[in-house]
């Protein structure tokens, strides 16, 4: 069977997903060659476009694109949400938050996936409610956890809970369960001469 080369260069997302793919029997290796950036309004075109891109190349590739769609900001940092991470950080965010009260402080994360071999793909999508803390809690998970409380949750941000704890109710887990009710299709797809 070929190998699923998950294209990210995020270790946090990749031992998230290994966990889970590795142990359906799908084999995984992460590579690092970034897509060409395009400018998107939403995850499923800036997915689509990379595959697109990957199509022409040997192999079969996973990607994600995720984001934080915060309500009372017009769903910033959405698709922005690695620039903006990088730049503006979780004070940032924190402070443009500044004033906004406990029950409009809603958010979703969004994650979609894309597996593609030359010019076959398959989209996976899922998504987390919940709500932007008033302070940065907990040290586990990467990224806007330590800001996301999910509603599924019990009041703990993403950053105070375990990866396990995580993947049960997050965007990421909930896509990744669509893709493994399809992990038939995926090994098929790998299995390909
Ligand atoms: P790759 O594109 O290389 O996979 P990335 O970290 O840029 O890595 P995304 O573009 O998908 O990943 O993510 C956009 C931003 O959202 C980025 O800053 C991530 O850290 C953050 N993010 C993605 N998934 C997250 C999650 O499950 N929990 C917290 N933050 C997350």
């Amino acid at each position: 069977m070929r190998e699923l080369h998950f294209i990210t260069s995020n270790s946090g997302k990749y031992a998230e997903v290994s966990s889970i793919l590795s142990s359906k029997g799908i084999p995984m290796v992460q590579r690092d060659i970034g897509c060409p950036e395009i400018q998107a309004d939403t995850l499923e075109e800036v997915v689509t476009f990379c595959l697109d891109w990957l199509g022409s190349k040997e192999g079969a590739y996973l990607i994600d694109d995720s984001g934080l769609f915060i309500d009372a900001l017009g769903g910033f940092p959405g698709v922005y949400s690695a620039y903006v991470f990088k730049t503006l950080g979780l004070s940032g965010i924190l402070r443009l938050m500044e004033g906004v009260p406990d029950d409009e402080r809603t958010a979703y994360f969004e994650t979609v996936f894309g597996i593609g071999l030359g010019a076959e793909k398959l989209v996976f999508r899922g998504k987390c409610e919940g709500r932007i803390s008033h302070e940065v809690r907990g040290e586990e998970g990467f990224g806007y956890d330590p800001i996301f409380i999910p509603d599924a949750g019990d009041g703990r941000t993403f950053g105070e809970m375990s990866m396990a704890e995580k993947n049960a109710i997050s965007h990421r887990g909930k896509a990744i369960k669509n893709m493994m009710e399809n992990a038939n299709r995926i090994i098929e797809m790998l299995n390909q001469s």
